[in-house]
C-alpha cells in the first residue's frame, strides 16, 4: 500500500500517449468521477484518453462534464486495440470487475484502486487503502505529473470523495479526504453542483419507488433485522428503471437497532437477488456465500431462484442467525 505515486506508474503516464480507462460494472460517483477527471488531466497533457465502460453511469451522473464521449457496452471503441497503448483500470481489485475481459487481455494495464485484496493484476499496480477514493489518488497523480486542474475536473474529484465517503459521513472520511477537498475547492470544485447532482437530481420513480418498497418493510429479531422486498409489479407501478434501486437498502439501514438489512429484488418471474448489509461484526459475507453468492463482510448478497416467500423465509433465517451468534 503506498500513498505516493509510484514512480514508475508516472513514467508509464509520461512515456505514452494513448489511453483507454475504465472502471468497475454498476459505475458509481467514484468510478465514473475518477475515469472523466483522469480523461481530462492525460488531455491537458497532451495525450488522447477513451474511457470504456460496460454499464453507463446512473441517471444522476448524466449531467457530469465528459459524460456523453463515455463509449458504452461490450463492443470495443473505434480502433481498438490498435489505437491504444495502456489501460488504466480504476477501482478494480480484480480484472473481473470491469466486465470487459477483452480490453484487459488486449492492453499492460496500470491498475489504481483503494480496495482491500486488490489481486495486483496490472503491469504497475498503485493500491492506497487508507485513500477515501479512487478519485483522491488521480487527484494526487495530477499533482505528481505537474497536470493542471480546472475547474470542472476539480469538481468531478470533488465529487468522488463525496459519494465515496457518503458526504463525509462514513469510516474511510480521514483528514487527508478534507485535506483534498479544501484543496479541490481552491481549485475551482463547486459543492453546491455536486449536491444538486448526488441530492436534487433524482428521477420521480426513484422516490415512488421508495415508498413501495418501504411499505413493505418489517422488523424481526427484536428490531435488529429489517427486511423489505421489491417486486418486478411495484417497480412498474413507480415507472422505475434498471439501476433506480440502488440506495433503497440505506432507508431500512437508517433505523435505530437495526444491525442487518435484507432487500430482496425481482429480477425475472422467478429469480431473485437479494442485497444485505450489516453493522460491525455481523458477517453477511458469510450468508452470501451460504447462498452462493459473495461480497464483504458488511455488505454482500446473492441472486436465488424460487418463490419469494419460500426464498424470503431462508434468507431471514440465515441473517437472524448471524445476527444472533
Ligand atoms: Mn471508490
Amino acid at each position: 500500500m503506498t500513498t505516493n505515486v509510484p514512480e514508475r506508474l508516472l513514467r508509464e503516464i509520461q512515456d505514452h500517449d494513448r489511453f483507454l480507462i475504465t472502471s468497475h460494472i454498476h459505475p458509481d460517483g467514484d468510478a465514473i468521477g475518477s475515469s472523466l477527471a483522469l480523461a481530462r488531466l492525460l488531455a491537458t497533457l497532451g495525450k488522447s484518453a477513451v474511457i470504456w465502460m460496460r454499464d453507463p453511469a446512473p441517471t444522476v451522473y448524466r449531467p457530469l462534464p465528459g459524460n456523453d464521449a463515455v463509449h458504452i457496452g461490450e463492443t470495443p471503441p473505434a480502433g481498438f486495440p490498435e489505437a491504444f497503448e495502456r489501460l488504466v483500470v480504476l477501482e478494480c481489485p480484480t480484472p473481473e470487475r470491469a466486465g470487459l475481459p477483452a480490453a484487459i487481455e488486449a492492453l499492460p494495464v496500470l491498475n489504481i484502486d483503494h480496495h482491500l485484496g486488490n489481486d495486483d493484476y496490472g503491469v504497475v499496480n498503485w493500491i492506497d487503502t487508507n485513500s477515501a477514493s479512487v478519485g483522491a489518488m488521480v487527484y494526487r497523480m495530477a499533482h505528481a505529473l505537474s497536470a493542471p486542474v480546472d475547474a470542472d475536473t476539480a469538481t468531478l474529484l470533488y465529487l468522488t470523495l463525496v459519494t465515496d465517503t457518503g458526504g463525509f459521513r462514513f469510516s474511510n472520511t480521514n483528514a487527508e479526504a478534507f485535506e483534498a477537498a479544501a484543496s479541490l475547492m481552491r481549485a475551482g470544485a463547486c459543492p453546491e453542483t455536486v449536491s444538486r447532482w448526488l441530492y436534487e437530481s433524482q428521477p420521480a420513480a426513484v422516490i415512488k419507488l421508495v415508498g413501495e418498497t418501504l411499505r413493505t418493510l418489517e422488523l424481526h429479531a427484536n428490531g435488529r433485522v429489517a427486511t423489505v422486498w421489491l417486486t418486478r409489479e411495484m417497480a412498474q407501478r413507480a415507472g422505475a428503471r434498471e439501476g433506480d434501486s440502488e440506495g433503497l437498502i440505506d432507508y431500512p439501514r437508517s433505523i435505530a437497532g437495526v444491525d442487518a438489512v435484507a432487500l430482496m429484488r425481482q429480477v425475472d418471474e422467478a429469480s431473485y437477488k437479494v442485497s444485505l448489509r450489516s453493522r460491525g461484526a455481523i458477517d453477511v459475507e458469510r450468508v452470501a456465500r451460504g447462498f452462493g453468492g459473495g461480497g464483504h463482510p458488511n455488505a454482500a448478497g446473492f441472486t436465488l431462484r424460487g418463490e419469494r416467500e419460500v426464498l424470503f423465509r431462508q434468507t431471514l433465517d440465515a441473517l437472524t442467525e448471524a445476527v444472533e451468534a
